[in-house]
């Protein structure tokens, strides 16, 4: 055992480590708020380096398996996730990650602190935030527009912090006809009215949280006008309707379902991803009929900035962790962070983790403020519903693909050790990619900032640019470089067009010429 050993990586308390947070955390909160919520976030970090760690580790190792059929050759479709996955469930809810958000201890800052607390609490719970972020998203559904009833009996379960009582909910609207164009979709619901229920079969292609206790999903819905021929739907996004359903009863028997097989994915291994046949699945509509995609848009619009969210903790961990390597490898007679191009990388890095940061909450403050304030105050309906709107798609491309380049980045910055799984930046590189497809590819996203400036006249593209320029103009007297540069704030606004992907150049004619084929 001799010859040269590198020192150790530090494990660091995110919180108390990284000024970024920190300090959007003092712009965004009242100083007593953050004060009172430090002890708990900084208690959170503990937990992600300590017992989250584990269970990330033991979540990989034995990841989710599907054993479809008993030793008698019964079809049981049991889905067997591990100790340490049901372990996250219940830490979830002890520490209350979704019902922060809805006891609205602090009003409109509940949410930047649940988002806070969610982003440190991710780096230890890993893939667990997919099922928690869908659970966010009907849980603010039914808070929207859920009957007395799905509030008492599901609503609460999914804001509760006992373990005993909490649920965690999946969203099924990808289909194999289309996961954009969920217009195609196939499945259909038909009105029992034995069980005063609809009845709904079809195939749902990727079902994420395959282990959650209730679901959202998209249906074709069966006239139920009794005038109306049997069978007859609308084609299209206008003929589905949203509903909801148990995926399992008291019992742990499948509510209708078939677990075809589990995804056999690049990352995000330690996630139960299935493709489900529906047959006879017995639901509840979730509020009007042929509304279903303008309903389920609200989870979307939630679980899009939990993307955001999670590309921003991906890339805070893995920047701190470069740095603290870089304060402590040797090259070439200096240690790498004094190493002045080394430094500009890390710089580099850093800058595009505190722009994903600042975005992303720029973003909660606006959903706490819009979920806690009357809607009707002028500053709440006529700028923070249009302008969430806007960028929230923005949010989800933009942090996506920074946090692929970053984590290429971090894992360049570790040399060869980078490239091997130990350090766990490979597993972090792959999980984060898959931010550019689920909720949302980035085109479908530009696609959907165009809806948007189109719906709203513009108004909402020249609500960000004013917005910009009302953040910019302090800047401007105290930093000089942003005093000389004239359009930095139509610099600002072409990035939102640059992904709409209609920003023309003479070029571009011909490129498509050349992808066509
Ligand atoms: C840590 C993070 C973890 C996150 C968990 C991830 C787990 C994985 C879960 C999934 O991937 S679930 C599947 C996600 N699927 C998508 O995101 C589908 C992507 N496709 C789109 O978003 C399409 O744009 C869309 C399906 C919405 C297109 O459908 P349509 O019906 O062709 O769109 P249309 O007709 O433009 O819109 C219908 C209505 O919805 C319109 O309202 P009106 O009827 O009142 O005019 C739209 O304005 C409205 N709408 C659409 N998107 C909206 C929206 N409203 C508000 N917000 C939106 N985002
Ligand atoms: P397509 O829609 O066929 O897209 C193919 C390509 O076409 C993409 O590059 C897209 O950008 C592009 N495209 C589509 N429309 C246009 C257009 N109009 N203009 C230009 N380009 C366009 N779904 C669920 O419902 N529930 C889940 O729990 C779930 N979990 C998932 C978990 C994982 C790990 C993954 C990878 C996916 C999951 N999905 C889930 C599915 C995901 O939401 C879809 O894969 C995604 O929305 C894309 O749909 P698609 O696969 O049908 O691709």
């Amino acid at each position: 055992d001799v010859g040269f050993k590198q020192d150790l990586p530090k494990v660091q308390n995110t919180f108390l480590e990284d000024p970024v947070m920190a300090s959007v955390l003092e712009r965004l909160l009242p100083t007593h708020v953050l004060q009172e919520i430090t002890p708990d976030l900084v208690q959170i970090c503990d937990w992600a380096n300590t017992e989250g760690a584990a269970l990330l580790d033991r979540m990989e190792a034995d990841q989710p398996r599907l054993r479809q059929y008993d030793s008698w050759c019964r079809r049981v479709d049991e889905l067997l996730v591990t100790e340490a996955w049901n372990k996250q469930k219940d830490i979830a809810a002890r520490e209350g990650v979704v019902a922060i958000a809805y006891e609205r201890k602090y009003g409109q800052y509940s949410r930047i602190y649940q988002m806070a607390k969610l982003m440190l609490w991710s780096t230890g719970a890993g893939l667990y935030s997919c099922p928690i972020a869908m659970t966010d998203g009907c849980a603010r559904v039914l808070e929207l527009i859920g009957t007395p009833e799905m509030k008492e009996q599901v609503f609460s379960r999914l804001t509760s912090r006992d373990p005993s009582k909490f649920f965690t909910s999946g969203q099924w609207m990808t289909e194999r006809p289309g996961g954009s164009d969920v217009g195609r979709t196939e499945t259909q619901a038909v009105w029992n009215e034995d069980k005063k229920a609809w009845s709904i079969s079809g195939f749902k292609w990727f079902s994420s949280a395959t282990d959650a206790d209730v679901t959202m999903l998209l249906a074709r819905t069966h006239d139920p006008n009794p005038s109306a021929a049997p069978g007859a739907t609308k084609d299209g996004s206008r003929g589905l309707s949203l509903y909801l359903a148990r995926v399992r009863d008291d019992q742990g028997k499948l509510n209708g379902v078939r677990i075809h097989r589990l995804k056999d994915k690049v990352g995000t291994k330690a996630l139960p991803t299935a493709e489900l046949e529906l047959d006879g699945m017995v639901a509840q509509q979730v509020g009007d009929t042929y509304r279903g995609v303008k309903n389920i848009s609200a989870i979307l619009n939630i679980t899009r900035i939990y993307c955001g969210m999670n590309c921003t903790a991906v890339m805070q961990k893995l920047l701190l962790g470069a740095k603290e390597y870089a304060r402590r490898r040797e090259v070439f007679g200096a240690l790498l962070k004094d190493q002045p191009l080394h430094l500009a990388t890390l710089a580099n890095m850093e800058l595009q983790y505190r722009a994903t940061s600042q975005f992303t909450f720029y973003c909660v403050a606006m959903l706490g403020r819009i979920e806690a304030l009357d809607n009707n105050l002028p500053e709440i309906r006529d700028r923070d519903i249009p302008l969430l709107r806007l960028l929230t798609p923005i949010l989800k491309i933009w942090s996506a693909k920074n946090a692929f380049y970053l984590s290429q980045e971090a894992m360049e910055s570790y040399g060869g050790q980078g490239y091997m799984e130990e350090t766990g930046i490979g597993r972090a590189m792959r999980d984060v990619l898959v931010n550019t497809i689920w909720e949302g590819t980035s085109n479908v996203l530009s696609l959907d900032l165009l809806r948007v400036m189109a719906e709203t006249k513009g108004e909402a593209m020249q609500l960000y640019s004013d917005t910009i320029r009302g953040i910019m103009a302090p800047l401007r007297s105290k930093t000089p470089w942003i005093q000389s540069s004239k359009s930095l704030e139509e610099c600002l606004v072409l990035i939102a067009i640059r992904f709409t992907s209609y920003a023309t150049a003479d070029g571009r004619k011909t490129l498509e010429a050349s992808a066509r084929g």
